[in-house]
């Protein structure tokens, strides 16, 4: 409340990313710039990773809303993130993960079992057709 949107968005995107360093640690390995944060007040604390989180958040919601047809978006997306970052679809599976979790524990009364079903099959989409572009960039992923 009282937060603009895309404050909301640094902070969620950011919780999203800080839990799955948390969960994961071999995730953080892939950011150059978020190896030296080493506690969660670091992290809670970065505006790079507020900032990065607003990014990938922005990101994810826009393909989500496509529901599917998420060619255009999808594309410069799975480019990156098999040619440049090299994030395995493993590392996906792991954030998809940390995003239902932290949502059910955040917003348990909005986010019954049909909400998380269909967020889960959203993002199960979304994982599907990146690893098919992984293998189009020649990442195996
Ligand atoms: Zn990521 C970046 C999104 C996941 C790692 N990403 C990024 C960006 C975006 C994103 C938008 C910016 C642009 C480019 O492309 O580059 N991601 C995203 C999404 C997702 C993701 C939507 C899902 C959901 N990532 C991920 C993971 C990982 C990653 C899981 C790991 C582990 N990314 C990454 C990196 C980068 C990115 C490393 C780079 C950063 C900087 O800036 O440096």
């Amino acid at each position: 409340m009282g937060c603009s949107e895309s404050e909301d968005k640094a902070a969620q995107g950011s919780a999203f990313i800080s839990r799955l360093f948390h969960d994961h640690p071999e995730t953080l390995d892939r950011f150059d710039k978020f190896k030296g944060l080493k506690t969660p007040d670091q992290m809670k604390g970065s505006e790079d990773l507020k900032k990065h989180g607003a990014t990938v958040l922005t990101q994810l919601g826009k393909i989500l809303k496509q529901k599917g047809n998420h060619e255009s978006e999808l594309k410069p997306l799975a480019q990156t993130h098999a040619t440049k970052h090299k994030i395995p679809v493993k590392y996906l599976e792991f954030i998809s993960e940390v995003i239902i979790k932290v949502i059910a524990e955040k917003h348990a009364a909005d986010f019954g079992a049909d909400s998380q079903a269909a967020m889960k099959k959203a993002l199960e989409l979304f994982r599907n057709d990146m690893a098919s572009k992984y293998k189009e960039f020649g990442f195996q992923g």
